[in-house]
């Protein structure tokens, strides 16, 4: 018993021994926490440098796009093929995801030899190369008539603008195959499969293999949002907010990022824990002075750093007796497993004999201890370098999620992480210390990268048919020029038929005559009560105009005209609209004063002068009854009668177009055409001498021409009916499954509920997706990204073609102003008003584009009116009082 106390004591002391002798000798390989602090520091900045478009060029660590923006949903369905390239083995496989619905992945796969001849060979073998092991694959399992999308897993640093490109950046482990730098790798291996007659396959996707262990440990645990290879070679990705990525264009929702960390250090930002086994190396390999980091970490350097070690060792005498075998000054005889074997808790001592007799040495006990040691130290480096960097990931994962404590998992995958027997719990163990603030769970990925490759693929061929439907339904809003065109001609003939007494009768475009003859000339002046009713508010103004000095001053009052009055009786309306100007005039202490009054009234009106004009019809939800037909100024009259409070002379029913014509005219008098672009759309056109307004939505009226569909041109251009147009396709893509997982909430189903505002605030520039998703979730609809940035679009196609559809019907009502004046180039200024022209981002600017382009001989101002119609009616009114003092005196 003594002599086995004392063998124990001998042993232990000689393992101290020899540890402490191999702890001084690799010093600099020890890694302190201050330091791993720092190196988790330092890599944060190296992902800021890569992520900014300015410094990314110079960056090591490149944190290139991968365009994978979501984790599988579950929805994921259909048979894929996947190629899995980089990692120590070849594989070819068959993915079959979801059968019969039930969420489960079935795979089968081969693998193929990666010979010498062909990762060191060129390119165009290289991808013959693997188009005949997939073609060979297919035939085996008889998948040869079919046509199957595949996604390819290339463990390689490669550039990305789409899913389905990939410009290779450097080869790195094992691989430098010529002629393959810089090129897509996509469209070599897709020209390389083609030669390949009978298969029929389509790349949809290339993923690095970090992100295909990411999504296949996703389709798991769908917090997976960060996936490490500690392989052959190593690497991380993980889940970037898209404000965060300068690269890709958008800022809404996130994008994985592949890191490519191999290559942190290569600017040597790590010179100082690098040693001289480091560098000799790195000297010694495929690519000097790169992936350095990668070579302080994985699998393919390991044995070999633990090899230059013990060769450095015995030539200093440290071991071995200072003897040396040929095996062990050659370069990777030792390999990793040989370094994950002698680690074993209980045979590693056994294994590190047998392993150094192999290579031709004799070792000791002692050598056995120390080099032992020294596999441990080696391996402990690369688990703390790869904890850092991951630290450091997780770290802007919290960051950027704006937490306190980050709850997520990690997906892993590779040979070293997987078979060396204490890699995963050291790492573990040190990324939990450097972040403390982050609950990990770290899930081994049982199938390799290619199940999440086919995952990318699934959800990228989901997207395509999804993006095919959708695109089928946005291009029915896509107006082409000639369409453009074709439209203008129809409402330039529609202009002439209103204006001829032959055709007005069915005419659509009832060019109606105002009765506004004549533009103020400076001279007018006094205090004007207006009316504004029609558009999104009602307004009562007291409008003073100074003459000579072409300025006005004005008082407004806006009040609601309650739907139970826009729907009652005719006498109910106006006496609202007389208690109105009641309110207004005792407000400003005029009740009684006597004025002239313009009414601008904002529906459909044949005129017979400027004080009458019987309404034609209603429009704007107003239904008020015994009106259509009867004249209006006389319906207020009376009203201002019945109430016998006030002096007021109603001397001019205007347009709201009108009046807007006349308030920019005041200012710019070539200001001959007036727009409303708002909740309801119109255009009045001053044609000599008289100024029409083409109530667009005349062609409300029935005519014998269209006896049914009344508003037609302004249900697809104004603002009361965008945002409904947008309900409609919305319900229909989502009755498609291409939105909102189809769930249709109960209040999508609600008419009307999906209001023009929306339009102009999702597709504001400054409104990020989180925003639109918020609009969304106010109508009951949980959203994801995809569905945000679809919606955004189709918000988009509806608004386009409304300012196209307005640009074309301006563009004729120019083109006519032009030609009927005989002039090659027209100089005209378009006053504009509506809350759509003013509020929607890009309305206004497609409007002005699409003039301009089917004008081109008319040289267009858009005067927007700042003061409203209600100043025009002012304006008018007071010409015609000077028109009337004028036939007075004459
Ligand atoms: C298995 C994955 C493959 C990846 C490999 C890395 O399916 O995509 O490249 O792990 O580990 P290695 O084979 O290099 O040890
Ligand atoms: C403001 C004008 C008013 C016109 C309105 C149209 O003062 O006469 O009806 O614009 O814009 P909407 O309010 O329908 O957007
Ligand atoms: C490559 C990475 C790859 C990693 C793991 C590295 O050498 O640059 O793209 O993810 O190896 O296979």
């Amino acid at each position: 018993m003594f002599a086995v106390h004392l063998m124990a004591f001998y042993f232990a002391k000689l393992k101290e021994d020899q540890i402490k002798k191999v702890d001084r000798f690799l010093y600099h390989m020890r890694l302190s926490d201050d330091t791993l602090f720092d190196i988790m520091a330092r890599f944060q900045t190296e992902m800021e440098k890569g992520l900014a478009k300015d410094t990314n060029p110079t960056a090591s660590v490149k944190m290139l796009p991968t365009f994978v923006r979501a984790i599988p949903d579950g929805s994921e369905n259909g048979e894929f093929l996947s190629l899995d390239l980089g990692g120590s083995k070849f594989r070819v496989l068959k993915v079959q995801v979801a059968k019969e619905g039930k969420r489960q992945v079935q795979m089968e796969s081969q693998f193929y030899p990666m010979p010498n001849e062909i990762i060191r060979g060129n390119g165009t073998e290289l991808f013959e190369y693997l188009a005949d092991c997939l073609a060979d694959f297919m035939k085996t399992k008889n998948l040869k008539h079919k046509k199957l999308p595949l996604g390819l897993t290339f463990s390689f640093p490669c550039k990305q603008t789409k899913l389905e490109e990939g410009i290779l950046l450097s080869w790195t482990k094992k691989f430098k195959v010529r002629g393959v730098q810089d090129i897509d790798v996509v469209s070599h291996l897709t020209k390389a499969i083609k030669k390949h007659k009978d298969i029929d396959v389509d790349i949809l996707a290339l993923v690095n293999d970090t992100v295909g262990t990411m999504m296949t440990c996703a389709y798991d645990d769908p917090s997976c949002e960060v996936g490490v290879i500690i392989g052959t070679g190593t690497n991380a990705c993980y889940m970037e907010d898209m404000s965060n990525i300068d690269l890709v264009e958008g800022d809404e929702g996130r994008m994985c990022i592949n890191t490519e960390w191999g290559a942190f250090g290569d600017d040597e930002a790590l010179e100082d824990i690098r040693t001289e086994f480091d560098r000799e190396l790195d000297l010694g390999s495929l690519n000097p002075g790169k992936q350095l980091f990668e070579k302080m970490i994985s699998g393919l350097y390991l044995g070999e750093l633990v090899r230059l070690i013990l060769l450095k060792m015995a030539k200093t005498g440290l071991l071995f007796g200072g003897k040396k075998s040929s095996a062990l000054h050659t370069k990777g005889k030792i390999e990793t497993r040989h370094v994950a074997a002698m680690e074993k808790y209980k045979e590693g001592l056994a294994n590190t004999r047998e392993i150094l007799t192999d290579l031709g040495l004799e070792p000791s006990d002692a050598d056995c201890i120390a080099v032992q040691h020294v596999c441990t130290i080696v391996s402990f480096r690369s688990a703390n370098l790869c904890a850092a960097a991951l630290a450091a990931i997780l770290t802007r994962l919290r960051e950027n999620k704006k937490l306190a404590r980050l709850r997520t998992t990690v997906g892993v995958d590779g040979t070293l992480y997987k078979t060396h027997p204490q890699y995963p719990k050291r790492l573990h163990k040190v990324v939990r210390k450097l972040v403390p603030n982050c609950d990990v769970r770290f899930l081994l990925s049982e199938s390799g990268s290619t199940k999440g490759a086919a995952m990318v693929t699934a959800v990228a061929s989901r997207m395509q048919a999804q993006r095919k439907q959708i695109n089928r339904v946005l291009a029915l809003f896509q107006l082409t020029r000639e369409q453009l065109v074709d439209v203008q001609g129809k409402m330039r003939a529609e202009l002439e038929y209103g204006l001829k007494r032959k055709t007005h009768s069915v005419a659509t475009v009832k060019m109606l005559p105002t009765y506004v003859c004549g533009l103020p000339d400076g001279t007018e002046k006094g205090k004007f009560l207006a009316l504004d009713l029609g558009g999104t508010n009602f307004r009562v103004l007291l409008v003073r105009i100074r003459s000579g000095r072409r300025s006005v001053r004005m008082y407004n009052k806006i009040f609601a005209i309650p739907l139970e009055i826009m729907q009652g009786t005719g006498e109910e309306l106006f006496d609202h609209i007389v208690q109105c100007i009641a309110d207004f005039l005792d407000y400003m202490g005029l009740k009684g004063a006597p004025l002239s009054l313009g009414f601008t009234f904002s529906f459909p009106c044949r005129q017979t002068s400027i004080d009458k004009g019987t309404l034609i019809r209603w429009t704007k939800g107003f239904k008020a009854t015994d009106c259509e037909g009867e004249d209006m100024v006389d319906m207020l009259r009376e009203a201002i009668k019945r109430r016998n409070e006030f002096d007021l002379d109603v001397v001019a029913l205007v347009n709201d177009t009108v009046g807007t014509m006349m308030t920019c005219a005041y200012e710019d008098p070539n200001c001959e055409i007036g727009l409303i672009a708002g909740k309801w759309s119109k255009l009045p056109i001053d044609l000599n001498p008289f100024s029409y307004h083409a109530v667009f939505c005349n062609t409300l009226v029935p005519s014998q021409r269209y006896p049914s569909f009344p508003n037609r041109y302004e249900k697809m251009t104004s603002g009361m009916y965008l945002g409904e147009i947008v309900r409609q396709i919305l319900i229909d893509l989502t009755k498609q499954g291409l939105l909102f997982r189809g769930k249709i909430s109960e209040r999508l189903r609600t008419r009307d509920i999906f209001e023009t505002k929306f339009l102009s605030q999702i597709e504001s520039d400054r409104l990020a997706l989180l925003q639109v998703r918020r609009i969304l979730q106010q109508l009951g609809l949980d959203s994801t990204c995809e569905d945000s940035i679809v919606v955004k679009e189709v918000c988009g196609a509806v608004s386009q073609r409304a300012a196209q559809l307005c640009g074309a019907g301006l563009a004729a009502i120019m083109e006519k102003r032009r030609e009927d004046q005989g002039l090659e180039h027209l100089k005209i200024t378009v006053g504009v008003d509506g809350t759509l022209y003013k509020l929607h981002p890009h309305f206004s600017r497609i409007l002005q584009e699409t003039v301009k382009e089917l004008a081109p001989q008319c040289d267009v101002t858009f005067l927007l009116s700042e003061d409203g119609s209600g100043k025009g009616a002012a304006l008018i009114t007071a010409v015609a009082k000077r028109l009337q003092q004028l036939q007075k005196e004459n």
